[in-house]
């Protein structure tokens, strides 16, 4: 049995795998939990990121509005399931106005580290890199230096310092669609100068794991296992008609995390129910945070679903190791 290392989370979104139900991960019965009209002004509510907050939950959301400006909103919600989500994106204070200076914001996670929560996403500053920023009482947000150079994406944080120091995974890329992308894991003392870049996952070139030929991607912040980090990473396959996103996962080593000590083959889920096949891109599910209750081993995902919505899937810490294991390449 492998064992989350973290904390109790009783109140989370749950519900037992269906009578039946062969695959790992299980969808919620009510998928999408956040369909495309969630503010006045939004054309779509995707790729998002959750967090316990106070006995109930606080969101980070990627709205693109119907002008398809993109920017990150804050939620709230009681349960994990019905969110109220603001009408204006977040407000960021900083010393720097270079800092705050934005193009776009889309895809972010949220981080509990230590004590308060760093959000990262993908800011747009002479195209696009990871933006970093922090709060602690989800109404004042503190916007830090951005951790990469353009051109960059998916930048996820581990939620504790490695051997001293932060580290943040993230993905290289082009100021387009990119047709390419390694994850690498990056380490700072501080949250504003990241260095000792090392190469975690890369592409799968050969046929043994087509669904992610073309690029990788970090998604939710890893959860702590006893058997490693945990990882959940989207991968992509080019076809005749565009991209596909998948999702797969890994375990890496708790103290050098850009090693690798087992991958599944097999994706994890793919785009199969109708609400991730049709909408703005089809055929994409992208995941983005997990809410995980050490005490069972519950593991609650969320995820955009064809850039369009946001859905919900539950699994457990033993799911996903024993798929790792499994279908290991
Ligand atoms: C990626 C990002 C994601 C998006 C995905 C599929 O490059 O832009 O936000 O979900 O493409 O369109």
């Amino acid at each position: 049995m492998a064992r989350i290392i973290g904390a109790a989370l009783p109140n989370m979104p749950w519900q037992e795998k269906p009578a039946g139900e062969k695959e790992p991960i299980w969808r919620f019965d009510q998928n999408p939990i956040i369909n495309r009209f969630g503010t006045r002004r939004s054309n779509s509510i995707f790729n998002s990121a959750v967090v316990p907050f106070e006995g109930g939950f606080k969101g980070v959301f990627r709205c693109d509005s119907r002008s398809i400006s993109m920017d990150i909103f804050l939620g709230h919600s009681e349960d994990g399931l019905h969110w109220r989500i603001e009408e204006e994106p977040i407000v960021f204070t900083g010393a720097d106005g270079e800092v705050l200076r934005k193009e776009f914001r889309y895809d972010p996670r949220v981080c509990f580290l230590e004590d308060r929560y760093y959000i990262t996403w993908c800011n747009g500053y002479h195209g696009p890199t990871i933006g970093v920023a922090w709060t602690q009482d989800f109404k004042t947000f503190t916007q830090l230096e951005n951790a990469f150079l353009p051109f960059n994406r998916n930048g996820v944080l581990f939620p504790r310092k490695i051997g001293g120091m932060y580290m943040m995974m993230s993905r290289p890329s082009d100021n387009g669609h990119t047709p390419f992308g390694d994850i690498f894991v990056s380490q700072s003392p501080d949250m504003e100068f990241w260095g000792r870049h090392r190469h975690m996952m890369g592409t799968i070139k050969d046929n043994s794991s087509a669904w992610q030929s073309t690029k990788v991607g970090p998604g939710p912040v890893p959860i702590e296992t006893d058997e490693g980090w945990l990882l959940i990473y989207h991968g992509v396959l080019t076809t005749c008609n565009g991209y596909v996103y998948r999702i797969g996962c890994a375990l890496l080593d708790l103290e050098q995390p850009w090693k690798v000590l087992y991958r599944s083959a097999d994706y994890l889920m793919a785009p199969w129910e109708p609400y991730e096949c049709v909408g703005d891109v089809p055929n994409v599910v992208f995941p983005c945070a997990t809410l995980a209750d050490a005490a069972t081993g519950r593991i609650a995902m969320y995820y955009g679903c064809a850039d369009t919505v946001t859905g919900l899937a539950f699994t457990t810490v033993d799911e996903l190791v024993n798929f790792c294991k499994a279908h290991a390449l």
